[in-house]
């Protein structure tokens, strides 16, 4: 049986991939957070399943990370584990370069030391492109050969984990490879990120307990909106290649903060201009404008592609949202 080790198995993309193994007959080992209060509502249906085991584990904590790689010496590691609000990385800088930074080599080091055949994925980001893009065939987009500009403490981190994992690849021999995946979303998607915010509200509006208004910052910005369960799909595929390397994964369309708002409210027969005001504290020191990806390389080498739509994706968030207000 292949073994997987995932680090943040409690969030969306964690619990996706960890059913994604499961039904590939994997054995995953979820590598969470101790917490204070019940944080495994999205694993909660893996949890009795005999091929699925919870660790404790922090990616700030080296022995940690040692630990559980010589007990279980997978053949893969997915680090899924960060602090990942961009607005947040503004306010908490130094933690969340631990996190997504120094956490990434912590664990590469761990492989290097003592499981140097395990495949490593890292959860790279759009965000590490930041202000930049290139333009192709007359179209603004991001591939993997578009010089990156973050412009978040968020972004910064996860650049310097970039750079390291392309380190370990070329200096160790290490299999690592980043994903650069553009914003996924789910009705799983954490509930302080826009999109679910705004479905959230919308599920709390139409069962009548909604309080106040929609408080939303910028809704200019454009991003490239995909679905979680198509993008660890990626994830898996990046391991399964005879080489490592990066990969943009997204679907190459690109809508507004103020495009999903409007989809998202229609789709619930609801006027977002009734019930939305703008907070200007929700604005960011700094702003990522414009995201579309260009996944021809994940399309051509992984015969990846993306199956669900963005007015698919509004819709089951909203839906589930509704179903569960
Ligand atoms: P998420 O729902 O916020 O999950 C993040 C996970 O990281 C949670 O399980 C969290 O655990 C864990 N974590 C946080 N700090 C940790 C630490 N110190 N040690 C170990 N685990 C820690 O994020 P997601 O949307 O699933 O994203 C997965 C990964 O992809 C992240 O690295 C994110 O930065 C990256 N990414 C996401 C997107 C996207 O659009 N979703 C796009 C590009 C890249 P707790 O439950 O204890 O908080
Ligand atoms: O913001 C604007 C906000 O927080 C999207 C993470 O998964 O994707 C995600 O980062 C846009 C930004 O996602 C609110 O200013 C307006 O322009 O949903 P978000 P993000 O910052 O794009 C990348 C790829 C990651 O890697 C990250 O981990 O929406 N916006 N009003 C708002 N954003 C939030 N959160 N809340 C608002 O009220």
């Amino acid at each position: 049986m292949t073994i997987a080790l995932i680090t943040g198995v409690t969030g969306q993309d964690g619990s996706y991939l960890s059913e994604l193994l499961l039904s590939k007959d994997y054995t995953v080992i979820g590598l969470h957070r101790r917490s204070s209060t019940n944080n495994l509502c999205r694993i909660k249906h893996l949890l009795d399943n005999p091929n699925f085991r919870l660790e404790e584990f922090d990616l700030t904590d080296p022995s940690g990370c040692n630990r559980v790689i010589n007990q279980y010496g997978p053949q893969e590691f997915y680090n899924l584990g960060a602090q990942s609000h961009v607005g947040t990385s503004f306010r908490q800088p130094t933690s969340t370069f631990e996190i997504n930074a120094v956490g990434v080599i912590n664990v590469l080091e761990s492989i290097r030391n003592y499981s140097p055949k395990t495949r490593f994925y890292q959860a790279g980001t759009s965000e590490m492109f930041g202000r930049n893009y290139v333009v192709k065939n007359g179209n603004q987009c991001q591939d993997e050969d578009t010089p990156m500009l973050p412009q978040s403490p968020y972004g910064v981190a996860k650049l310097a984990s970039h750079h390291m994992v392309q380190i370990y690849r070329s200096a160790y021999g290490i299999f690592a490879g980043s994903g650069i995946l553009f914003n996924h979303e789910s009705p799983r998607r954490g509930e302080n990120f826009v999109t679910r915010k705004i479905t959230k509200y919308i599920g709390q509006l139409v069962r009548g307990k909604a309080v106040g208004k929609l408080q939303l910052g910028n809704l200019d910005s454009h991003r490239d909106w995909g679905h979680a369960e198509d993008y660890v799909r990626a994830m898996w595929l990046m391991m399964q290649q005879d080489v490592p390397d990066d990969y943009v994964v997204a679907t190459g369309t690109t809508h507004s903060v103020q495009e999903f708002l409007d989809a998202a409210f229609s789709s619930a027969n609801l006027d977002p201009k009734e019930h939305v005001s703008i907070d200007p504290d929700l604005f960011r020191p700094a702003e990522v404008e414009y995201l579309k990806g260009d996944a021809t390389k994940a399309k051509t080498i992984l015969g990846w592609n993306n199956n669900i739509s963005f007015n698919q994706l509004v819709l089951d968030m909203v839906e589930s949202d509704i179903s569960n207000a």
